[in-house]
């Protein structure tokens, strides 16, 4: 089995000690460190913002995972993709936009790694056609908006035909929303590749990210 990679959910983190915050999880080894864009539009919140992600981008050399939970992101996604670099990830919503793909071929044209994120209430029927051009497939296991939501089971299903499909295509599948152990323990070994953290799994625990990130990582084996 694959290693599984690990992403922290920023909204998560402490925002008064956001430096502190990056350095203690980038030297724990978070793989990547997950940024939730929201307009109060497309989700009914604000959470993290352009300049959010600059701060975060300039303080680590590990890679960002952009998720951008905006409407038409087609306006905006360049005020984002500027300030990214080579080997950094932005995922859409595709009911967010009228022309998805037409978003996508400006992340890729970017430099940038191409996303979609799948609302619970989102059928992978309804986005067979961009799997075609995605790298990453974002499987969201809460509705949109907030961190520390309860985890919506029927899900589930979608993970069994997402992997399916994947046999035959070239993306990798991540969990975000409501990430338990029980959740890693159960997906890594099936082929889910990497799993955002929030306050279910990482934040506001005793002890260091340093230890905890190293318990994540023993479930997977
Ligand atoms: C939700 C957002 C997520 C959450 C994260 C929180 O809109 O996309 O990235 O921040 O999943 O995790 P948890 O464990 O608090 O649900
Ligand atoms: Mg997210």
């Amino acid at each position: 089995m694959a290693e599984i990679e690990l992403l922290a959910s920023m909204m998560c983190a402490d925002f008064g000690n956001l430096a502190r915050e990056v350095k203690e999880l980038d030297e724990a080894g978070i793989d990547s460190f997950h940024i939730d864009i929201m307009d109060g539009r497309y989700v009914p919140n604000y959470a993290m913002s352009l300049n959010d992600m600059r701060f975060i981008r300039s303080a680590t050399d590990k890679p960002l995972d952009v998720h951008l939970m905006i409407e038409h992101p087609n306006n905006t996604v360049g005020l984002f993709t500027r300030y990214l670099r080579h080997g950094d990830t932005v995922y859409i919503h595709p009911e967010a936009e009228y022309h998805p793909s037409t978003t996508l071929q400006k992340i890729i044209d970017a430099g940038l790694i191409p996303g979609i994120a799948i609302n619970p209430g989102t059928s992978v029927e309804n986005v067979r056609m961009l799997l075609r051009i995605v790298k990453k497939v974002l499987v969201m296991s809460v509705n949109p908006g907030n961190a520390g939501q309860m985890f919506l089971p029927y899900i589930s299903e979608k993970y069994t035909e997402l992997l399916k499909i994947k046999e035959q295509m070239d993306f990798k599948i991540y969990w975000d929303g409501a990430c338990g152990s029980d959740k890693i323990r159960k997906y890594a070994p099936i082929g889910v590749d990497g799993f955002v953290l929030g306050t279910t799994l990482l934040f506001g625990k005793r002890g260091s990210y340093k230890k905890t990130i190293q318990n994540i990582r023993s479930l997977s084996f």
